[in-house]
């Protein structure tokens, strides 16, 4: 299903006078709109193949119906969020859940969308009913040399896939841990992990780049032997320049730091790139912003700073993507709601008053270094977003739109309420 522009344009007029009255009245004290409003149109977020089904737990899954049953539709699902907000204009893959089969005509059918592939991502966490080798007890670190081939080979092959439709990068996370104390040597743990990763590194084409993400427990409960940035950096600065280390918000302690981690990682050049979602208690996988949007703020505020004094392009200089699980909201709602949440980070990372910042910080006046930052923050920047999205030929509403259009009674009825997507 595609959605018919004219359809969105007739809803955004309906909206316009109340958006053209609050873009107005914001618009008239921001220096510099048009810089940044361009800044906010060329910003996309990728959106990850596997969080376009309803997601679950091991209690249950409880599916909305209408989810994309192959790689095709899921295609279809990312080009309606990006016909909506025009900010998606990518999708991130996950082997063996989507493969390619027709790697020409998928690449086609995204091309028409408007869409091309992010980084590709290997999966070494779940065995498959053709592999020779169990990863029960891990895949890059394992003790047994045939299993960790086994995990080079498959990520190499990922690496073919991705070549076939233009992907730039390859993403690995690992399961790889213990559960309990002793099971592990983590020296060779770690050992291991970095051989294995060396010679996926030496299969990188030239132009790629290996991302390594890391993780402090689940699905492992003692150690995971990517478990924290530092090893993440350390692996990455083993191996090379094409190596680099990726944020996911949810794999953070309680309490952490995030914004101060980013902050290093991009002065070192180290920074891959971001998987975004939000918690309260730990990997929840939650809607962007719907707890603790002022952390995702100060994230971007570093992310801001760090990438102007590198002279990086905002929308290129790093990767950006989504990696949430849609329990209890349709998925696509939910997506939407995240980049939404991103961009408004963004925004108001950009209103930012980077000079008054720069004096309270090197004055030490403490209290006004708060206030430059939350007069930012408690700005409503939703109608730079919309004027972004409008000016993109996207909708000023982009939920509201997706529901005033019936998106999802319409694949419902074009799939079926009984659908189940490959992913979480
Ligand atoms: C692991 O929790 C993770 O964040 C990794 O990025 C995986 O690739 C993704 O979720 C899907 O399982
Ligand atoms: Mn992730």
């Amino acid at each position: 299903m595609q959605l018919e522009k004219h359809l969105i344009d007739e809803h955004n007029h309906q909206l316009f006078k109340k958006h053209s009255r609050n873009f107005e009245h914001i618009a008239a004290d921001i220096d510099g709109i048009d810089s940044l409003l361009n800044k906010l149109k060329a910003f996309n977020v990728a959106i990850p193949s596997w969080a376009l089904g309803t997601g679950g737990t091991r209690f249950g899954r409880f599916s909305g119906g209408g989810e994309p049953r192959s790689l095709e539709e899921k295609l279809e699902d990312v080009g309606l969020i990006h016909a909506l907000n025009k900010s998606s204009n990518s999708i991130s893959l996950h082997i063996p859940w989507d493969i390619p089969d027709n790697a020409a005509a998928i690449k086609a059918l995204a091309a028409q969308l408007g869409l091309h592939f992010d980084a590709v991502n290997s999966n070494t966490f779940q065995d498959q009913s053709a592999q020779q080798h169990s990863y029960k007890f891990g895949s890059l670190h394992h003790v047994d040399k045939a299993v960790r081939q086994q995990a080079v080979e498959h990520n190499l092959q990922v690496v073919k896939y991705g070549v076939e439709l233009g992907s730039k990068a390859l993403s690995v996370w690992l399961s790889d841990g213990s559960n309990f104390p002793g099971q592990l040597n983590f020296r060779g743990a770690f050992q291991n992990t970095l051989e294995s990763l060396q010679q996926i590194y030496a299969g990188l084409p030239d132009d790629w780049k290996v991302w390594v993400e890391y993780k402090p427990y689940e699905p492992n409960f003692y150690s995971t032997t990517i478990g924290d940035w530092g090893q993440s950096y350390l692996l990455a600065s083993k191996l090379g320049p094409k190596a680099s280390t990726l944020v996911d918000l949810g794999h953070h302690l309680q309490g952490t730091n995030i914004e101060q981690i980013v902050s290093i990682l991009l002065m070192e050049g180290k920074l891959a790139g971001f998987h975004f979602n939000d918690s309260k208690y730990g990997d929840d996988d939650l809607t962007v912003g719907s707890i603790n949007p002022y952390q995702l703020f100060l994230i971007f505020n570093e992310l801001v700073e760090g990438l102007d004094a590198r002279g990086m392009n905002h929308a290129t200089g790093i990767g950006w993507m989504i990696d949430a699980s849609h329990n209890v909201k349709d998925p696509i709602e939910d997506l939407l709601q995240s980049v939404q949440a991103i961009k408004i980070a963004y925004a108001q990372a950009l209103l930012v008053d980077k000079v008054a910042l720069q004096a309270a910080q090197q004055s030490n006046d403490v209290a006004l270094a708060q206030e430059v930052l939350q007069a930012a923050y408690r700005t409503d920047v939703r109608p730079l977003i919309a004027e972004a999205s409008l000016a993109n030929g996207g909708s000023l509403d982009p939920l509201a739109t997706f529901r005033k259009l019936k998106v999802r009674e319409q694949l419902i009825a074009q799939r079926g309420l009984k659908t189940v997507a490959t992913g979480l």
